[in-house]
């Protein structure tokens, strides 16, 4: 079977909700030498596009974005090891997490795993994380990025509130801050004074990559 014809099953699977097509299809698309990251967006990502179209229509339900959610999270199982297998050079650390009021935590998850395989140290503090939690972690840690996703037009405002906190505790210069998820887009960075809106996982980890480069070892 062809790559595209693979990824499509897989995303169909997710549609379905159909747990056992969606191992196979991802053990399917490993096994013809698929690189873990593309059968995450090509496949299972496409795949809950079309869960949230179909929400916002009215074909589905609550019901079904939480099954949606569910099916993809037993996805990743197969290829979170795949993905972390990454290269080995330490490049510095990252706070991340969903912001609060926010419990979407597919994406935030796939990128602090991508950063990890790029050889960043993430600090993830999970979803529905509160400006003081984060500020509290950046000055702990001495982390040089923060990431942080939002997923609801209702919760992305919170990105603002914790930008504002890191400037009030005198940090924002050694704090380079990236945005990402389905609410937020380049224009809502710049308004909000983050450095960089990550249009997807693999970009963002280009983005802090490209912020903290090491010399090349050879
Ligand atoms: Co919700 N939900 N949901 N949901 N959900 C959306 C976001 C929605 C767009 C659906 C729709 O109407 N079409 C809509 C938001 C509308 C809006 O605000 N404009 C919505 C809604 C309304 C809601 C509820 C309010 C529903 C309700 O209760 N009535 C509710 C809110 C709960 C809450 O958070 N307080 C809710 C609940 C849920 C579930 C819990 C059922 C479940 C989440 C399960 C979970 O995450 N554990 C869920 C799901 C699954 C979705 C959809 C279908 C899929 C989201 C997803 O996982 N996408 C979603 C529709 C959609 O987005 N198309 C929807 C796949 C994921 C890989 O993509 O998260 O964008 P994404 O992440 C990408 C990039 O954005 C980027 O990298 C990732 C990989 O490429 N990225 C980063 C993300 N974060 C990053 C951080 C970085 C870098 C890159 O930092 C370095």
């Amino acid at each position: 079977m062809d790559k595209s014809a693979i990824l499509d099953r897989l995303r169909d699977a997710i549609v379905k909700f159909d747990i056992d097509e969606v191992k196979q299809s991802c053990n399917e698309a490993l096994q013809e030498g698929i690189p873990a990251y593309e059968i995450v967006m090509e496949g299972m990502a496409r795949g809950m596009e079309v869960v949230g179209e179909k929400y916002e229509c009215g074909d589905f339900f609550l019901s079904e974005l939480i099954m949606g959610g569910e099916t993809m999270k037993e996805g990743m199982k197969i290829l979170e090891p795949h993905l972390e297998a990454g290269d080995r050079i330490r490049r510095g650390k990252v706070v991340i997490g969903t912001v609060e009021g926010d419990l979407h935590d597919i994406g935030k998850n796939i990128a602090a795993t991508l950063l990890k395989a790029s050889g960043f140290d993430v600090i993830d503090l999970g979803a529905d994380v509160s400006t003081g939690k984060f500020l509290q972690q950046l000055q702990n840690s001495k982390a040089e990025i923060l990431g942080m996703s939002a997923l609801l037009t209702t919760t992305m405002v919170k990105m603002a509130d914790t930008v504002d906190a890191i400037i009030k505790a005198g940090i924002r210069d050694r704090v380079k801050v990236i945005i990402g998820g389905a609410a937020v887009n380049a224009a809502y960075a710049t308004e909000i004074g983050a450095d960089a809106a990550a249009k997807d996982a693999v970009d963002g980890v280009a983005i802090c990559k490209n912020w903290l480069q090491v010399p090349q070892t050879h």
